[in-house]
């Protein structure tokens, strides 16, 4: 159970069309993968997907920082000792990114080696999630296209539409595009990653009122604090902070400040121990929680729902499951299957999920 050693794989993947939203764009997966070996030859994984424009990480960035700072922190520390590991990570600011890969990796560890799956370690609540499916920038006839086909061919009906735009009516014409051609069943809801005022904002849930939106997502930016707040009082859906609240300390920041009103939860950006500080507040402050997507690759989102599967407040909304889709490859032996709109804890101990050894030395960068 004790740590031996810890590798950061940088690797890259393109995507076969790239993520375009208002606070950057996404043409290949260029993560870390992330290795804890035991002493007993256990190997636990999760990854690393940096967000330069959310939390200043690059790929280098968190290799670097695993090499150097984390893995001589933890290295003779057991697999049970998370709590002291967080503590050891914590004494460096920032770096979400690479320290959450490095908290999954030694629960996925820790599961094979008490031969348990993670998802019941962790709450075991329940073995699946509904999927939502998170559709870029592109012409309203475009999105319309991508939503249906992922309708016909997943079963998935839960849309997260990107906003953030300039003028609105851009964006507004999207929505209204998708609502007319998937029906009024279909849930839609928008996520702006702060490219609008309060005021912009504002003016367009008015505009898009009609559209049975079941949620809003970071708008506009946190820092204009009266204006957020001014535009959260005067909604009638939740309002998701997402980028804003990467931390409890900012969950309860942004919740008891009245500038949001749900939360998204990243396990790229929190790990599973972090995550489980934030479920726990947020089930106490009785706000919403949605497993959001760090436009994750496959590993990434056995993580998100295994930990969304493991507890109720988690697992009741559908989680952003489904961007991998996109990816032209990946990195795992066997592919997540969404069916019916529905993706499963993967069985088995761990995070059940196995790194395919020729896709890694096909896609590695670092060799
Ligand atoms: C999301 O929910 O915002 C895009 C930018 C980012 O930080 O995460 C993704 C998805
Ligand atoms: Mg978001």
């Amino acid at each position: 159970m004790k740590i031996v050693a810890v590798d950061a794989i940088p690797y890259s993947i393109p995507y076969r069309k790239p993520l375009k939203f208002a606070s950057g764009e996404v043409a290949a997966a260029e993560h870390v993968l992330v290795r804890v070996h035991t002493d007993d030859g256990v190997v636990g994984i999760a990854d690393a997907p940096p967000r330069p424009f959310t939390y200043g990480e690059t790929q280098r960035g968190v290799a670097t920082v695993i090499e150097t700072l984390f893995s001589p922190a933890i290295i003779g520390l057991t697999l049970v000792e998370r709590e002291v590991v967080h503590a050891k990570l914590a004494r460096t600011v920032g770096n979400p990114v690479a320290k959450s890969a490095v908290d999954m990796a030694i629960w996925d560890a820790l599961g094979q080696t008490l031969d348990l799956p993670v998802t019941e370690l962790l709450g075991g609540y329940t073995d699946r999630m509904r999927v939502s499916h998170m559709l870029g920038f592109d012409t309203p006839a475009a999105m319309v296209d991508e939503a249906t086909r992922m309708r016909e061919t997943y079963g998935i009906d839960v849309f997260k539409v990107k906003v953030g735009r300039r003028p609105i009516a851009l964006d507004i014409a999207v929505v209204r595009a998708l609502r007319e051609g998937l029906g009024a069943d279909t849930e839609l809801y928008v996520d702006g990653n702060r490219g609008w005022t309060a005021a912009e904002s504002a003016r367009a849930m008015k505009e898009m009122s009609d559209l049975g939106l079941t949620l809003a997502e970071e708008l506009c930016p946190a820092d204009d604090v009266l204006g957020r707040r001014w535009l959260v009082q005067q909604l009638d859906v939740p309002f998701v902070a997402d980028e804003s609240a990467t931390t409890p300390a900012e969950v309860t920041r942004e919740i008891l400040g009245g500038s949001a009103t749900a939360v998204s939860i990243k396990t790229a950006r929190t790990g599973f121990t972090t995550s489980q500080r934030t479920h726990h507040l947020c089930e106490g402050l009785g706000v919403d929680v949605v497993m959001g997507n760090q436009i994750d690759g496959q590993l990434g989102t056995a993580c998100t729902v295994a930990f969304g599967a493991a507890f109720d407040l988690t697992s009741r909304r559908a989680g952003e499951l489904s961007n991998f889709l996109d990816m032209s490859d990946d990195l795992l032996t066997e592919s997540l299957e969404i069916r019916d709109g529905t993706l499963s804890v993967l069985p088995g101990s761990g995070l059940g999920v196995r790194i395919d050894p020729d896709k890694l030395a096909k896609y590695r960068t670092d060799q």
